[in-house]
């Protein structure tokens, strides 16, 4: 019997999971990843939902325990590998700018993306369209407050350090390739977005996830 693995990731394809897959790649840690079918509306089955009762993926399954929400399992994945130095330490100067963008990008931005994208299914498809309406409005408003923050020429979301809040902006970033205004269309998110695209995790990532679009 061979040894059960650290860390099973259910993902779907350029969603949600997306950023969780790229940082376990780039942590190097042994790791499964299961694909769920959202199309065909494999998570809404009885055995996914006993993993992750939102019926949405990621999941992480960690030491047997499973777990949601992609913002979180990204911030506890930080917090199991301090080492590679994904997150600034509690007490450290950086810590508050963290969890900050954290918050915001899983608090601001990506409910908008929800909205955005599920506004016919998650409402009244009547009302789908002033839904997106107002979701497009936040969407864009985050990107001028991004497009600003990276403005004094730094390299990663918290300066010269790669953190968390990269992977999740940046899959972010991705989601409004098709959108009216891209986020690439922003002067200073493009040159960010180069940069991230350019990491082999990230070219990897959309190896395995069998993605052809977005990339450098
Ligand atoms: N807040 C959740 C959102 C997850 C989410 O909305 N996932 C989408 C894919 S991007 C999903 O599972 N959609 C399938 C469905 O809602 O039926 C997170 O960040 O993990």
């Amino acid at each position: 019997m061979g040894l059960a693995l650290t860390y099973t990731l259910y993902y779907s394809p350029g969603a949600a999971s997306m950023a969780v897959h790229w940082m376990l790649i780039e942590l190097g840690v042994e790791f499964e990843a299961r694909l769920v079918d959202i199309d065909a509306g494999a998570q809404r089955s009885a055995e996914y939902l006993r993993l992750n009762p939102s019926g949405r993926v990621p999941t992480l399954v960690v030491d047997g325990a499973a777990h949601g929400e992609s913002a979180a399992l990204l911030m506890l994945l930080a917090e199991r590998h301090p080492d590679k130095a994904l997150a600034p330490l509690p007490g450290s100067a950086t810590r508050a700018d963290w969890l900050e963008m954290m918050i915001y990008l899983a608090n601001t931005l990506l409910p908008a993306k929800r909205d955005w994208f599920y506004a016919g299914k998650d409402g009244e498809p009547q009302g789908a369209e002033a839904v997106k309406a107002l979701a497009r409005l936040r969407i864009e408003g985050a990107w001028d407050r991004l497009d600003a923050h990276l403005a004094d020429g730094r390299t990663h979301l918290l300066g010269s350090q790669l953190s968390t809040a990269d992977f999740l902006a940046t899959m972010l970033m991705r989601w409004s390739r098709n959108m009216p205004r891209p986020a690439t269309t922003w002067k200073h998110l493009a040159p960010y977005i180069q940069r991230m695209r350019a990491r082999p995790a990230f070219v990897d990532l959309n190896d395995r996830e069998g993605l052809t679009d977005w990339r450098n």
